[in-house]
């Protein structure tokens, strides 16, 4: 059997979207730097005249996920970085706008099968915003690991599932079935 991990050095043939919200751009901007930074430092070109990264500004974190899952539907991206920031305020607003997003992007990725990231910080202040985003430490940053290592998980994934089962019977998990309809061979591992 095997371990698959995703590693952060093949980085040459990865592509990247990368979704930004303008809402609080003070922190998504501060967010995007960390973002590229760590592409870059990855051996990804952040350049959006390059042909790694592109890059897609939407008004708020709601647009986020719809945005997201036209990129990833494309397959034209290893993965989706998506950057947001949501700041309570005094309205329930705040519940509506983080609870949508949060959604729409595990949507985004589920309904794909492409890795789209959850770049968005939810939090109560800008104070606590900005702490991480520069301040303290840039949570940007870390979405772009995140990305580079679904991003490199996925393909081997890909590469190393691409065929269900050894043709070697001796492999077969018992469940394993097989049946020919016609001159087509049906394969599948029986449910429950
Ligand atoms: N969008 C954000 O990205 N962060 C917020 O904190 C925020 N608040 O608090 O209102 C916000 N609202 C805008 C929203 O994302 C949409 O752009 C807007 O509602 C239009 O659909």
């Amino acid at each position: 059997m095997a371990v698959f991990e995703g590693t952060f050095t093949q980085t040459e043939p990865l592509r990247f979207a990368v979704v930004i919200g303008r809402f609080n751009d003070l922190v998504t901007g501060k967010l995007l730097d960390g973002c590229q930074d760590c592409l870059k430092r990855h051996g990804v070109d952040p350049n959006p005249q390059g042909n790694q990264v592109d890059y897609v500004w939407v008004p708020g974190s709601f647009e986020v996920p719809l945005v997201a899952r036209q990129l990833a539907l494309s397959h034209r991206y290893d993965a989706v970085i998506c950057l947001g920031a949501v700041i309570r305020g005094q309205t329930p607003h705040f519940d509506y706008v983080s609870a949508e997003v949060s959604k729409g992007i595990a949507a985004a990725s589920f309904q794909t099968g492409v890795p789209v990231i959850f770049g968005i910080l939810t939090v109560d202040t800008m104070q606590q915003a900005l702490e991480r985003a520069g301040i303290k430490g840039n949570h940007g940053w870390d979405y772009a690991m995140n990305a580079l290592e679904m991003a490199s998980l996925m393909r081997q994934l890909r590469s190393n599932l691409a065929e269900p089962y050894s043709r070697n019977s001796q492999s077969l998990p018992a469940s394993f079935q097989s049946a020919t309809i016609g001159n087509l061979t049906v394969e599948s591992e029986e449910l429950g």
